[in-house]
């Protein structure tokens, strides 16, 4: 009964998916579902698995799913490839990959696999032959992740590599259409080993390795690959030092070998370090990933003379400051962001602003100000840039009667959760250096409110 319930679904999910691209829930189930007689063949994946069988998605949906259709022969038509668990034992999973001969559809090939779960299944033509390849993460009892890569010769899956590691990275990195396939490993002493593996005519020679250095006590990293600049593409792998710090390290490819960009040794991580670990991201989505660094500005207390001090009740933030690899060994600013995580909010300064800014905040149950000063002659003389405000709903009333009062103009932004954002921009003072003034609109959308 469970299994017709299941069957009905996946096949709703399919229709649906033919006619409707808004329909959602099912979307994991099954993999580019554009060809019409892929309904009856899922039907009969489901119609013929033992009953002791189910048909799973893969923990890690993004590449693949619980049914999937790739060329995985080269005669330029999809086979079938469907991930299963044996319900009866523990840890017993399947791949069965069904072809279709004068409209019937056989079974082709079985892949067995035992693994606490299966991480992820990904189909691509690896090294760029017109076959798809069979890439399959299995995530082992010790936590590691045995990578296995299948690919066809003559109607048979033949396993071309295997190996366990923490993590793994498979992206062209050289543009050579052939991707590289990188293994990552905390090694006993505490390091990140990343290794370089050839699988493209081969079983899976290895290049070279080298070593991500760290404290020599890291538990874990993550790692991310994409475009490192328009052009070169890289692997991204975010350090962990010590309890709270971190840096990102880069990896290229270059001569044909694994390089590293960033770190020199345990003594010197280089200029990505962090005085709290960060995460890469494409941060402006623009295809390019960057480098976050936070930033703090040392606290301000200068003295005048003797007598004077200036100090300020008022807190400097941490900045998330954004770069971009520059393609040899330094980075460029891309992008500051002010995130504040309990007000839904991030605010993206304006590149005019870059380096020229200093952030401070005074924050109370009711309002939260972030003074925004032109760093010329901060702290002695603060002239305002520019002021983006945070009201609760309940002090909105007053906090406009007082700023009507002052005849002052504030702008509204949105708001969201029972808080108004506002900004107030004082590109009118003749203070404010002239390449340091920007539209209302910049601010304005450079504001971007989480719902
Ligand atoms: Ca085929
Ligand atoms: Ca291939
Ligand atoms: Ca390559
Ligand atoms: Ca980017």
């Amino acid at each position: 009964m469970r299994k017709k319930i299941y069957m009905f679904f996946i096949i709703v999910a399919m229709i649906f998916f033919n006619g409707c691209d808004k329909f959602s829930l099912p979307e994991e189930m099954i993999q580019k579902p554009n060809m019409d007689n892929k309904i009856a063949v899922a039907e009969k994946v489901i119609r013929d698995l033992p009953i002791n069988y189910e048909l799973i998605i893969p923990k890690n949906i993004e590449e693949g799913s619980a049914i999937n259709f790739a060329d995985l022969t080269g005669d330029g038509k999809e086979e079938l490839i469907a991930v299963y668990k044996n319900k009866d034992k523990l840890n017993e999973y399947g791949i069965i990959i069904l072809k279709e001969l004068l409209g019937t559809w056989d079974q082709l090939y079985i892949i067995d696999g035992v693994a606490v779960e299966i991480d992820a299944i990904m189909l691509k033509d690896i090294n760029n032959d017109g076959k798809h390849e069979i890439i399959l993460k299995w995530l082992e009892e010790d936590e590691k992740i045995r990578v296995e890569v299948y690919g066809e010769k003559n109607n048979k899956m033949f396993l071309r590599f295997e190996k366990k590691c923490d993590d793994v990275e498979i992206i062209d990195l050289d543009n050579d259409n052939i991707d590289d396939i990188v293994l990552l490993n905390i090694t006993e002493d505490g390091q990140i080993k990343a290794s370089l593996y050839n699988i493209a005519d081969s079983e899976g020679q290895l290049t070279n390795d080298i070593i991500i250095p760290s404290d020599g006590s890291v538990r874990s990293f993550t790692a991310n690959s994409g475009k490192a600049t328009e052009v070169i593409n890289g692997i991204f792998v975010d350090v962990q030092i010590g309890i709270y710090s971190g840096y990102t390290e880069l990896l290229i490819k270059k001569d044909g070998m694994l390089k590293k960009v960033f770190s020199k040794d345990v003594e010197d991580f280089g200029i990505t370090q962090s005085m709290t670990i960060t995460n890469d991201a494409d941060i402006d989505k623009d295809g390019i990933r960057e480098i976050n660094i936070l930033y703090k500005e040392e606290p301000l207390e200068i003295e005048i003379d003797e007598n004077l001090m200036i100090s300020s009740n008022n807190e400097n933030p941490t900045i998330q400051k954004w770069y971009n690899w520059d393609g040899a060994s330094g980075i460029i600013p891309k992008v500051d962001v002010f995130y504040d995580q309990t007000n839904g909010f991030r605010f993206y300064l304006p590149k005019e602003w870059n380096n020229n800014y200093v952030m401070e905040v005074n924050e109370s149950k009711k309002i939260k100000y972030m003074f925004i000063y032109q760093r010329d002659e901060y702290p002695i003389r603060k002239v305002e840039l520019a002021r983006l405000i945070v009201i609760d709903d309940s002090y909105l009333d007053d906090f406009n009667r007082n700023a009507s009062e002052a005849g002052r103009v504030f702008v509204d932004i949105g708001q969201n959760n029972g808080k108004t954002f506002k900004f107030y921009n004082n590109k009118n003072d003749s203070r404010v250096k002239k390449e340091l003034k920007v539209d209302d609109e910049k601010i304005k959308v450079n504001f971007e409110i989480f719902r």
